[in-house]
């Protein structure tokens, strides 16, 4: 799978993350980065939030002297083979962190209408799959839109604070369909009520990917006008040339368990 991998600079830590942080001198001074996996570059301005998973572990690993990728150690091995971290084929981990500790810690959206964002707990983040950590746009992924929903009427189950799940969806595309909140509608039509409706959740997800896919129209950025099958390899370019973005690469399952 050839993913994006997205930089998300954090601009301030969670408390539970900054008392953590406190006794690691290595990261003083440092720019950190969340790093999210996606397959649609070209939704990233509609970005609202930015999802782990509570019970993952996820790394703190050098990218060079002056940066850090945060993500699972999973996908830090495979990044060092791919030619992302300075020193190639080698992994370093400054420190580990539990997902639930990360939570509520604001980041920049690169390409977002929205500028910065935080994170919140997703129940179905893969530790297996992308680097653990993923973006979340409600317009056009029922996954993401169903957990900002079960997120805003339950803040206390999941401990966030309301105000980080405040940004309502952003139009990015538009399709014959459904229009411009592609996700929303198809949560509605096959009457999806939480992040636990696995099966649901993956058939809206195959309709929605086909609607934008075959028959979206960008509706925000450079290439608002265009199809979303032209602005996709666009919309990457232009985060990879603005430094916001790297190309990351998933081998096939049976590798990586093999190797352990
Ligand atoms: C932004 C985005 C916008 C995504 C969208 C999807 C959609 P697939 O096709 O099943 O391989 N993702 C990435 N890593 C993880 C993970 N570890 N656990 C759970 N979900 C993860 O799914 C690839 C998509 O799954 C990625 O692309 C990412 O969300 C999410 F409008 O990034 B996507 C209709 C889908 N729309």
């Amino acid at each position: 799978q050839e993913y994006t991998g997205i930089r998300m600079e954090v601009v301030h830590w969670s408390a539970a993350t900054a008392k953590t942080l406190d006794s690691i001198p290595s990261l003083r001074g440092k720019k950190v980065f969340f790093v999210a996996a996606t397959l649609r570059p070209e939704t990233m301005y509609g970005q609202t939030n930015c999802f782990v998973g509570s019970a993952i572990k996820y790394g703190f690993f050098a990218v060079n002297d002056s940066e850090v990728y945060v993500c699972t150690l999973r996908a830090a091995r495979n990044m060092a083979f791919q030619g992302v971290f300075q020193s190639k084929g080698q992994v370093n981990q400054i420190t580990e962190i539990d997902g639930l500790k990360l939570v509520g810690t604001k980041i920049k959206a690169p390409f977002a209408i929205h500028p910065e964002v935080y994170v919140l707990p997703m129940e179905n983040v893969l530790a297996t799959k992308g680097t653990g950590v993923v973006t979340c746009v409600p317009s056009d992924s029922p996954d993401d839109y169903q957990t900002l929903l079960d997120l805003r009427k339950k803040p206390e189950f999941y401990k966030i604070d309301p105000s980080w799940a405040s940004f309502d969806p952003v139009p990015v595309l538009s399709t014959p369909t459904y229009g411009e909140l592609t996700a929303p509608a198809v949560v509605v039509q096959l009457k999806i009520q939480s992040q636990k409706d696995t099966k649901q959740l993956a058939e809206a997800k195959e309709i929605v990917y086909k609607e934008g896919f075959y028959g979206g129209t960008m509706v925000v950025g450079e290439f608002k006008g265009s199809s979303v099958q032209e602005a996709k390899p666009q919309v990457r370019a232009r985060m990879i040339e603005a430094g916001l973005a790297f190309a990351y690469a998933e081998p096939e399952g049976l590798i990586i368990s093999r190797s352990g």
